[in-house]
């Protein structure tokens, strides 16, 4: 048991924020590390301490392993916290750590390593009885042997890297006489994205929905799990909209599943705070897709539900303490939401959108949280990841939950990019997502930036820029433009599902 009183993170924006915040609500003294382009970034400001690590480009500095452990050594801290994304899960870094003494708050290289394979970590789940999607579990020799696969489990089927995962070098193959060009394709992608071709082939789940569940296990053998999230709402395997817990599991399916999600990660021998991912398709079968080994962007949810802090939970296992609970002690209450704002331009195709953040307002109110990256003033630019700040609602329902998020997302101001609140605003107020029966087709079915927002279809024009307007600036236009819209046609601009 080693106590932790120093703390380098190793991230910027949001997470960095968000865990130096938990580091000093534990008495914990705290390090960043920033790029050049990002000294007067709230992270920075927030620590006691901070080292500049180099040039803009992550290459040079958040991505550059001497320089973070020289950072931590030269400031004296006995701690790293990676965050997600940039080094979070690299076994080799992870290793360097401990070569250089400094705890790494996170799994071990080896749980890392296994899980990032995608195929060992298929191999370790058949072998440990976690449902997987029909297919092989080891790559594919050769294309003959992949195309009587293929034939054997049933066009379609999805071909994945290996070395892949979030969606990188996957294709979908409808039917054989497209399937020697894909795998020969996916295997180049793979090859040049990963430096690893293997690939290996699933049965394609149709309308999966994306389920995940939260683990969190102590070095001593106590494994966890702080149930679900639905994170269907995705574009280009990016989560957009996550929830907690997920509307489409009834008691029953979720016990099934968090027994499957606990064993999953006791099979790698799993410490830290670790996701379990899931499809489940329309028949309630599930199957496991993938574990990732950091803390996810979308854990907030999972914080409101449970009351617990993942971030402190991540150090006291670092430290080498017993987690002090039992998996009854773990409940879960409540609702909550998450809706990632982003520099992105819903209407663009959401490609990443930069400026100069004129204005930037944050939300607040009972059940309303803001896990924020930036300040008003702030350059953004296409340096780094588009997310600004992760808007986060709680309430005793879900309904509760989605009034307070379409009601947070009116209040958000932001000006100077584009941001995906529109986006969320059109998910908030969607039938499809209010019924909770969405699946991950749900941005490709139902979002046509050219509808959603300029003109509603099937209302009366001046109810549609009332609409927009009232869901700008508050609740007269709003009420006003509903009223003109009673009047109108009843059909709803988004009565039409595009499949
Ligand atoms: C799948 C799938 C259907 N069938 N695998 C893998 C990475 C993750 N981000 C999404 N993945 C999927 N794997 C099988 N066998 C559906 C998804 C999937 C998805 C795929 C394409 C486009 C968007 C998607 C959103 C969620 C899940």
């Amino acid at each position: 048991m080693k106590k932790i009183r120093k703390v380098l993170v190793a991230n910027r924006g949001e997470i960095a924020v968000r865990v130096l915040r938990t580091c000093k609500h534990m008495g914990i003294s705290t390090v960043a590390v920033y790029s050049e382009v990002d000294g007067s970034m709230p992270h920075v400001l927030l620590a006691d301490e901070s080292v500049c690590i180099g040039p803009a480009e992550s290459s040079k500095s958040y991505l550059v392993m001497d320089k973070i452990i020289d950072a931590a050594r030269k400031t004296g801290a006995d701690a790293i916290h990676p965050g997600y994304g940039f080094l979070s899960e690299n076994a080799a870094f992870a290793r360097k750590c401990s070569e250089n003494d400094i705890i790494f708050i996170g799994p071990t290289p080896e749980a890392i390593e296994s899980m990032g394979d995608k195929t060992k970590a298929r191999e370790l789940m058949k072998k440990n009885g976690v449902p997987l999607p029909p297919g092989t579990d080891t790559a594919l020799k050769d294309i003959a042997e992949a195309e009587k696969i293929a034939e054997e489990i049933g066009y379609p089927v999805m071909i994945k890297a290996a070395a892949g995962g979030g969606g990188k070098g996957m294709r979908i193959v409808h039917s054989k006489d497209e399937f020697t060009a894909s795998i020969r394709t996916a295997k180049s992608e793979a090859q040049s994205a990963f430096g690893d071709d293997r690939v290996f082939i699933e049965k394609y789940l149709e309308s999966p929905r994306h389920i995940e569940f939260q683990i969190m296990a102590d070095q001593h053998g106590n494994v966890f799990h702080l149930f679900d999230r639905e994170c269907s709402v995705q574009r280009r395997h990016q989560k957009v909209v996550e929830e907690a817990p997920s509307p489409f599991l009834d008691d029953e399916l979720r016990q099934k599943m968090a027994e499957t999600a606990v064993k999953a990660a006791k099979s790698c021998r799993y410490t830290g705070a670790g996701t379990v991912e899931f499809l489940a398709d329309k028949y309630r079968n599930f199957y496991f897709l993938e574990m990732n080994t950091r803390l996810q962007v979308e854990h907030p949810v999972t914080e409101f539900i449970t009351g617990l802090d993942l971030v402190e939970m991540q150090i006291h296992v670092a430290e080498g303490r017993k987690l002090d609970i039992k998996q009854p002690d773990i409940t879960m209450t409540g609702h909550a939401i998450e809706c990632r704002i982003c520099a992105e331009d819903p209407s663009g195709n959401f490609l990443p959108s930069t400026g100069l953040l004129k204005r930037y307002k944050i939300p607040s109110g009972p059940g309303v949280r803001v896990d924020s990256g930036v300040t008003e003033g702030q350059k953004i630019t296409i340096n780094y990841d588009p997310l600004l700040s992760k808007l986060v609602t709680y309430g005793n329902s879900r309904e509760q939950a989605i009034k307070r998020m379409s009601a947070a997302l009116d209040e958000f101001e932001i000006s100077g990019c584009k941001t995906t609140v529109p986006f969320c605003k059109f998910t908030m107020e969607h039938p499809e997502f209010l019924s909770g029966t969405y699946d991950t087709h749900f941005i490709k079915d139902y979002f046509d930036p050219k509808d959603s927002f300029k003109s509603r279809k099937n209302i009366e024009p001046i109810a549609s820029v009332l609409l927009y307007e009232a869901s700008r600036n508050g609740m007269k236009q709003r009420k006003m433009a509903e009223n003109v819209s009673k009047n109108g046609k009843e059909s709803h601009w988004w009565s039409h599902r595009k499949k």
